[in-house]
């Protein structure tokens, strides 16, 4: 495949969304025309995710378990992965995800609980693995995401776990960041949108097959 897949994840309110949506602002005026840039997420990438989406963040009439919980990430992931990420990526697009696999081992994982190997045999079902070629990990303060999340509203069914479920996400981050540093970019995010900006652009910049290489003397 000759896309590029760069993934960006973090706790609650680290600045995914803002981050992604800059990117893409400045990636269109670095990339050749025929290729496009591709926002999407998970949960909820394709018209079946934003189902599963629903049964997730909502509040179902039934307590869902946390058995059900992973399978339904999974699932989410399945179908975004072959009818979404993986066409884009086979037309050489830039895909631009809130959220992956690293999720499920921070949430579901540390958060939650479940075994690593069990983790791993589920994401590879789901993913047949496809890894991302970049992830950005925006590093938040649990409890300064949480702050800004409430700012904007009500707060959903996984936001409103414990705190120190979050802290534990958090140190699955950290932990994952420590085992694939090639792969995961650390992010202070406690800084400002254009601060945490400035520093993605200059790792996109050196990465091999984002921005069009210039020719010298050809400007
Ligand atoms: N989940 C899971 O458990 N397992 C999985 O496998 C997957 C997901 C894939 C998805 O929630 C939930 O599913 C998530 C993990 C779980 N749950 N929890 N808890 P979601 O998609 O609804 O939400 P999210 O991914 O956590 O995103 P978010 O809450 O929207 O946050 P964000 O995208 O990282 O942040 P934002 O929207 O860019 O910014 C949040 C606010 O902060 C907003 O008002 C911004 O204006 C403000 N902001 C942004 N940047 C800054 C800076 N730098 N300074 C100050 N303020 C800022």
């Amino acid at each position: 495949m000759s896309g590029k897949f760069i993934v960006f994840e973090g706790v609650e309110g680290a600045g995914k969304t803002t981050q992604i949506e800059l990117t893409a602002a400045w990636l269109q005026n670095q990339i050749d025309g025929d290729r496009a840039v591709a926002i999407t997420r998970e949960p909820g990438g394709t018209k079946i995710g934003r189902q599963i989406r629903q049964l997730l963040l909502d509040d179902p009439d039934e307590c869902i378990s946390y058995r059900t919980e992973l399978l339904l990430y999974a699932a989410d992931r399945a179908q975004h992965v072959e009818a979404k990420i993986k066409p884009h990526l086979e037309l050489g697009d830039i895909v631009l995800c809130d959220r992956f696999t690293d999720s499920t081992i921070a949430y579901q994982g540390y958060g939650r609980g479940f075994d690593r190997d069990e983790i791993d045999r589920v994401n590879q079902l789901a993913t047949g693995g496809l890894q991302s070629d970049l992830t950005f990990w925006l590093d938040l303060d649990v409890t300064l995401g949480l702050e800004r999340v409430l700012l904007r509203g009500k707060l959903d069914r996984m936001e409103r776990a414990t705190i120190d479920f979050h802290q534990r996400v958090r140190q699955g981050y950290q932990e994952l960041a420590n085992v694939y540093p090639d792969r995961i970019v650390r992010l202070d995010a406690n800084r400002s949108p254009a601060a945490i900006q400035m520093e993605i652009q200059s790792k996109l910049m050196v990465m091999k097959g984002i921005v069009t290489a210039v020719p010298i003397g050809e400007t």
